[in-house]
């Protein structure tokens, strides 16, 4: 089993973050990794999560093709079309890399919420909004809104993100490219969430990514999409108001964080192996839940 820490790759890197890297691989195109890496409350972990970044890598290519009518960057995810100079890495690059168009990013990331919970929950206990939006009264911890909502927010400098109100990212983008990349936003949410539905799954809310190609006008949607490092997915049956549902995903994780006595800033505690595996496992759950497809086919699909 391959697994990766960071990719040190003869490419110049152009963007890194806790779990994925960019290469640059020329003028128009780049190389999207996602890493094994994973991190909770914030903190990266010393071990790893093998195939963690293919799961998300598989769950992003199923989305976008689902969502065909809407622009994106994936140019390829085929072995042969890596640049010769990371032909060397193929094997450890299968079903984790992304060949994406090179755009000019949009400095707003578009959150969609579809439900009250994280820093949604926090500020409408504390004013009865959402991202300055009045909401009903009574609302629960994890309650279903009336209606999906836009909180779009930007990279703050100090590494978390800041809301903003839709009228500051008109301001920020153009109200024209806001427009588009809301609207957007909204029409992926709900095909995903219907979608989701229908397996058992609910997505509570999930963050968007989007540039603006060479021609300087065609919005595209970027980055990974829909995975569970963007969005919070629950399975529905374990959903209950009043309290803040387990991730489909990092739960196993957190239930064994919780059990030790760590103040949850670095260094992070080491990993056991049954704790990986087990989160591995339920990345790999996830991927077929959502997709119905086996993990394994689409990894032989990527390794030929
Ligand atoms: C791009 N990021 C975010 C940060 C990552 C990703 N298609 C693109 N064209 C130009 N730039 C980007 C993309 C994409 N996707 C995205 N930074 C640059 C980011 C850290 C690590 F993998």
């Amino acid at each position: 089993m391959t697994s990766m820490q960071t990719m040190d790759l003869p490419l110049r890197k152009v963007g890194s973050g806790k779990v994925r890297e960019i290469f640059e691989i020329d003028d128009s195109s780049l190389l999207f990794v996602a890493t094994d890496r994973i991190s909770a409350y914030d903190v990266v972990m010393d071990e790893l999560i093998p195939d963690k970044g293919r799961v998300l890598t598989g769950m992003t290519e199923h989305w976008l093709a689902l969502a065909s009518d809407i622009p994106n960057h994936l140019i390829s995810m085929s072995l042969a079309d890596l640049p010769s100079a990371v032909q060397d890495y193929a094997e450890e690059l299968a079903g984790r890399f992304m060949i994406v168009k090179r755009l000019n990013m949009l400095p707003v990331e578009f959150v969609v919420r579809g439900y009250l919970v994280g820093s949604g929950w926090a500020e409408y206990k504390r004013n009865g909004t959402i991202a300055g939006m009045p909401l009903p009264e009574g609302l629960r911890e994890a309650d279903k809104l009336p209606e999906p909502l836009f909180t779009p927010a930007t990279k703050a400098t100090t590494g978390h993100d800041e809301n903003i109100s839709e009228a500051t990212a008109g301001e920020i983008l153009g109200e024209k490219r806001m427009a588009t990349a809301r609207d957007y936003s909204f029409q992926l949410y709900k095909m995903a969430a219907e979608y989701a539905e229908q397996r058992g799954i609910i997505l509570a809310d999930t963050k968007f990514e989007f540039g603006v190609d060479a021609d300087g006008e065609t919005v595209v949607l970027a980055d990974e999409v829909l995975t569970p490092d963007s969005s919070r997915f629950w399975p529905a049956d374990e959903w209950k108001p009043g309290s803040n549902p387990p991730s489909f995903d990092k739960q196993f994780l957190r239930d064994w964080l919780s059990g030790l006595d760590w103040n949850k800033e670095p260094p992070p505690p080491t990993l056991p192996q049954d704790v990986i595996d087990g989160t591995r496992r339920r990345y790999i759950e996830a991927y077929e839940a959502i997709t119905g497809k086996f993990f394994d086919t689409y990894m032989q699909e990527r390794r030929s």
